[in-house]
């Protein structure tokens, strides 16, 4: 008997004929995992348990998929890319799923036997929200494009026994609770102890000489735990491929050390697994700031190590114990210098595991690794301390001097005796508590360097990196941002999808460029009905959203203004309050010519830590407050969604009307929420900031609500700034600060908010709040007159959505594969 082998290092058995054949009908499936798998048998009316259940039925289908990609995957003998990123934002996993694998009628039918619909079981679904924002979410359409594309790629996470916090809020505050997503269980994973790997922490080094005295550095007196693999399938859009996501888990060996067992200190034994096991448990809830806690560091080793380990071992299960040839064949992609320290990790196991010397495993090292940069702000550039990397991982610290010993010799060579270019690009910031430079250590490792939008590559090349663009001009490389149209317009907006389909075919889910053909439509009448009733239709359900989660209404004529993000003082949240405020000034004084009914939405999380940030939240709450209870109002509704989430998103996006993506120019690396709501017919009112500039160059400018200061300004306003003067000037500038610091909006709690209004009178403001308000009013108005003119604004409308293609995901990941990895699909 063969029995069925299902890891990644061992080529798997072929699945025999009659195993497709295994599976029954989906009803009957679904009736059997409920019966049989849950011991649910009528669920007691529970949806909780009919997601479950249907999800298990559905995940049966993508196995046998999933099987057969990795026999394809494991006889494949081209390029493989290992995408290893500390973050993963899948959300749900089930709606996805009956999408790629087209099962909407089969579910329809398991369902309708206990008479329930697909919408409100899959509400049952916790999201996966292994992310903070934007970069984790990134990798999530970056897998699903990479499957579409039936591209040789894995991805490689931590399996967070707790993702993102849940936020609710109280007196107006954020408040997080704990986000244990894997309580009820996870029916999208699947354990693979055999794949487990060794990782070592603590202990130190020793010299020692082989057989022939060549000398060599070994780490020894380690701690070790173990990490454990758990799988999960990456389904591709209707081409029965199914890519891996392998997450770790952190656990420690459960072969007890008997001479500590009859010392009498088993409990202590066993209590080292919960210390282990620490390693996973939470994901660090810090968008773009970093603390330099020993716990991070470990989970980036950890994942590292693991994942290396693990590429190696299926290496070596098909080629053998030559190397030669292993950077050609594979390539890590860095996603942000989280995952950095697979540079100096890749040259250990190279070295101390397998015995290669260290120009051979340089050359393999340098040729397989592959950085993309995130983010220009100081405080979210990773150094680590020497003294902590010293204490945790000995080795990979030694690595790290040799690799910038023989760096800054090239350096030497280039620029001879210039000291001052050797201290700037040194891999080691010196000084009394001496750090490791991240980036520059990626930078150094890596054969190719990315921005994730074109002005963010540019700021990157002239700025933070110059020194090493005029080192490498070759490795500097920008590959704009994407966002998955299957999740983002196909899923989340089947509405828009039926009109596309009925309009210009289906072609688009696969290929977005196809979306071009709708400019055709632009100034069709009978089309513009359609679009508009698409578009009410999504504002009501987004209204009903807003009142389950808030209590308050949105009405259905008014504009649907919305900004989702985390919040941070760059991304200018507080702008947009501010402006809510001046519109509700105009309302006061009874200043509404021109004013159009105006919903605005704000919703996103403040990292725990984030004073400001939270302050911000508890601020919008305030207005709101206000605003919503005057009764003199009934033009203008402002509400702090709470808990956004991917699959807040999915509701969200399809029924705004106005994108806010106001960011001071230079600061948003690329932005991908943008990106979601271009597509799904949203108007932008933005900044030349991030992907917004080519937003703006793909639908044209006259589609596009600019304002604001670009990158270049911003320089040069920082200079000489004088906020006070601006406020003291303009009339309705200076009416906002009077009524913010007049307590109008924190009556009983007096002071809360003057850290926001000395901050923004600050001539230090870095984010130069007061120097785009006028320009954002007056760009607000702009909006409204367009709004008014509603076939105008439909026209836009269309035209985004026409010239959203170049932001898919797959537009991105074609460039990756062509111009990063050299990857070919996987073969049939
Ligand atoms: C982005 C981060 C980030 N940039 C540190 N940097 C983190 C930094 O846990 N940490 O320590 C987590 C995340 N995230 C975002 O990446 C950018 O701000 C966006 O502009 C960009 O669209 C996104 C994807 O490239």
């Amino acid at each position: 008997m063969t029995v069925m082998s299902n890891t990644l290092d061992q080529k798997p058995a072929a699945l025999d004929k009659n195993d497709e054949q295994i599976l029954g009908p989906l009803p009957t499936e679904m009736r059997r995992h409920l019966c049989y798998t849950l011991g649910h048998p009528n669920s007691n009316g529970d949806l909780k348990y009919y997601y479950q259940a249907l999800a298990l039925a559905v995940r049966d289908r993508v196995c046998q998929q999933w099987q057969a990609t990795r026999q394809r995957f494991a006889s494949s003998t081209g390029r493989r890319v290992h995408y290893l990123s500390l973050e993963f934002l899948l959300g749900r996993s089930l709606n996805n799923a009956v999408l790629n694998l087209d099962l909407a009628e089969s579910v329809k039918s398991a369902l309708k036997q206990y008479g329930c619909e697909l919408e409100e079981v899959a509400e049952a679904e916790l999201d996966a929200g292994l992310g903070n924002g934007g970069l984790g979410r990134l990798a999530a359409c970056f897998l699903d494009s990479c499957a579409n594309l039936e591209l040789p790629v894995a991805g490689y996470g931590i399996r967070y026994e707790f993702g993102m916090f849940h936020q609710h809020i109280e007196n107006g505050r954020q408040v997080e609770d704990p986000d244990h997503w894997l309580r009820d269980g996870n029916p999208w994973e699947i354990k693979r102890p055999e794949s487990t790997r060794t990782i070592k922490l603590y202990g130190h080094t020793e010299r020692y000489h082989d057989a022939e005295g060549v000398p060599h550095s070994r780490w020894v007196g380690t701690q070790d735990l173990l990490a454990l693999p758990f799988d999960m399938p990456i389904p591709g859009y209707k081409n029965e491929t199914v890519n891996t996501l392998r997450l770790w888990k952190a656990t420690t060996t459960d072969v007890f050390d008997l001479a500590e067992f009859n010392s009498g200190s088993y409990p202590e034994a066993v209590a080292e697994k919960n210390n282990a096991e620490q390693i996973s448990m939470v994901l660090y809830p810090n968008d773009a700031s970093e603390n330099g806690k020993e716990l991070r560091l470990k989970q980036q080793y950890f994942l590292v190590s693991a994942s290396l380990q693990d590429v190696l071992a299926q290496w070596v299960n098909q080629y053998g114990d030559d190397f030669t040839d292993f950077g050609k064949k594979n390539c890590f992609q860095l996603n942000d210098t989280h995952p950095a320290s697979a540079v100096p990790e890749l040259m250990r196991l190279l070295m101390d595991e397998h015995g290669l010397a260290w120009d051979d495993a340089w050359k393999i090292t340098s040729e397989c690794m592959a950085y993309t940069n995130h983010t220009l702000l100081p405080e979210a550039l990773e150094r680590w301390s020497v003294g902590l990397f010293s204490h945790l991982l000995p080795r990979l610290l030694e690595i790290i001097y040799e690799i910038n010993e023989r760096f800054l010799g090239e350096v030497a060579k280039l620029y001879p005796g210039d000291l001052e270019i050797r201290k700037r690009v040194s891999l080691i910031e010196e000084g009394d508590h001496p750090h490791i430079r991240m980036a520059y250590l990626s930078i150094v490792g890596s054969f190719s360097v990315n921005g994730v939008a074109a002005l963010h590559t540019e700021l990157l090349k002239s700025g933070l990196f110059s020194d090493f663009y005029k080192i490498w001009p070759k490795k500097f490389n920008n590959k704009t941002n994407g966002v998955t149209q299957r999740r983002w317009l196909s899923h989340c907006n089947p509405g828009l999808r039926g009109l596309l389909n009925d309009t210009i075919g289906d072609q688009w889910e696969a290929n977005l460029e196809e979306m071009a053909k709708l400019a055709d439509f632009a100034d069709d009448p009978a089309f513009h009905e359609r679009w508009a009733e698409v578009k009410l239709a999504n504002k009501r359900r987004l209204a009903e959203y807003v009142k389950e989660n808030t209590g308050i209404v949105f009405p259905e004529n008014a504009m649907f203004d919305v900004q989702v993000k985390r919040i941070h003082e760059y991304k200018r949240q507080l702008l947009n309050v501010m402006h809510v405020v001046h519109l509700y000034d105009r309302i006061r004084r009874g200043e509404t010519q021109g004013m159009v009914p105006r919903c605005v939405l704000i919703g996103g999380k403040a990292a725990p830590g984030y004073h400001i940030a939270k302050l911000i939240v508890k601020l919008t709450n305030n207005v709101a407050n206000v605003i919503n209870n005057d009764p003199k109002n009934d033009l203008l509704k402002l509400v702090f969604f709470p808990n956004y989430r991917v699959s807040a998103m999915e509701v969200i996006c399809p029924g705004t009307e106005l994108s806010e993506q106001i960011s001071t120019a230079g600061k948003e690396a690329s932005g991908t929420g943008n990106m979601k709501f271009m597509m799904n017919g949203a108007l932008t009112i933005g900044t030349l900031d991030g992907a917004n500039i080519e937003i703006r160059e793909k639908a044209g400018e006259e589609n596009f609500f600019l304002f604001g200061m670009d990158a270049n300004e911003v320089t040069q306003t920082r200079k000489d700034y004088r906020p006070n003067e601006i406020i003291s000037a303009d009339s309705d500038i200076r009416r906002v600060m009077e009524l913010i610091e007049g307590g109008h909006f924190n009556a009983n709690e007096p002071g809360i908010f003057d850290l926001l209004t000395s901050g923004v009178r600050n001539s230090e403001d870095q984010w130069l709040t007061i120097a785009d308000f006028r320009s954002y009013i007056d760009a607000q108005q702009q909006v409204e007159a367009t709004y008014q003119d509603q076939k105008k604004w439909n026209r836009m409308s269309i035209l985004n959505s026409a010239h959203s293609g170049w932001f898919s995901s797959d537009r991105t990941i074609q460039q990756y594969a062509d111009e990063i990895w050299g990857v070919k699909p996987l073969e049939r």
